[in-house]
């Protein structure tokens, strides 16, 4: 899956829609064992939640829009299928999050890309189940580290404290996602599920359990002035970072 959505692969609504659609088509794909989820942007594997989503909007919207990040990372998380991220560029915060709900990241060897849950850098709280994947990632002290600190980190970085799984230099990323893939497709399929979902479901039942306080909770935490005030002034740096 080859993910564009220019320039950087922000995670919209509309985008998140597109997504689950189409991975849903290959989950009930009987032939369709495995997926690689990458991105057709230059530089950036996916830029996060589209800020703009969370910004100046009505309550009514925060929580469909929640509700659609919620289901994207359920379902991924989830998957039956083998899914690795081949990181070609940039994947701060919701980026990070989707690269670590596949079950192998191999990242593109480039010093100007990052990687990280960076949330706490535009005065927002990263919420507990972004807080429980990177956990059940990179283990609790480097997660309470990364996460006070908005932490993203770059390709070397991110391989030592086991956020990525393997560097390779850019142009061979695929190749090596396919050959990576063979392996995990080497293991009989019933076998592998049930062990994945052995891992990981305690994780999910968690936000199952708390799937409408935590939309609830997202909606009164985004429409506070204070937070909107914070999204605001970090649009803006990011416009001026530009010019
Ligand atoms: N959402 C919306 N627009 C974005 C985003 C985004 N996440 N990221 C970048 N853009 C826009 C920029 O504003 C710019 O717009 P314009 O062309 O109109 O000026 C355009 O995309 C291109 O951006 P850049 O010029 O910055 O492109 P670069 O190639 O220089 O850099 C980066 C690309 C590295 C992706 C950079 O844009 C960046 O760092 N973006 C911000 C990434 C980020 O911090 N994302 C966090 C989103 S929050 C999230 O995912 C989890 C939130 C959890 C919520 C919890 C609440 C309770």
């Amino acid at each position: 899956m080859k993910m564009e959505n220019l320039p950087v692969n922000s995670l919209s609504l509309d985008f998140l829609t597109e997504f689950l659609i189409s991975l849903e088509k290959l989950e009930n794909d009987r032939g369709c064992r495995g997926v690689i989820l990458t991105s057709g942007a230059p530089k950036i594997f996916s830029a996060g939640l589209d800020i703009m989503e969370m910004y100046g909007k009505s309550a009514e919207h925060y929580a469909e829009f929640w509700k659609a990040v919620q289901e994207m990372w359920l379902r991924l998380y989830q998957s039956n299928m083998v899914t690795i991220a081949a990181i070609n560029g940039s994947s701060p915060a919701g980026g990070c999050l989707m690269a670590m709900c596949c079950d192998y990241r191999i990242m593109a060897e480039n010093p100007k890309y990052s990687i990280g849950l960076n949330e706490t850098q535009l005065g927002i709280v990263a919420p507990f189940w972004f807080k429980d994947t990177m956990v059940n990632t990179i283990g609790n002290r480097a997660t309470e580290r990364s996460l006070e600190l908005g932490l993203l980190y770059s390709p070397p970085e991110a391989h030592k404290i086991g956020l990525v799984d393997q560097l390779v230099p850019e142009e061979k990323i695929q190749s090596m996602a396919a050959a990576v893939m063979s392996q995990w497709l080497a293991i009989p399929d019933h076998a592998r599920q049930i062990t994945k979902s052995m891992m990981r479901k305690p994780t999910v039942d968690r936000l199952l359990t708390h799937r409408e306080s935590d939309i609830q909770n997202f909606v009164s935490f985004i429409t506070k002035d204070s937070i909107q005030k914070s999204l605001q002034m970090y649009m803006e740096m990011l416009k001026q970072r530009k010019g």
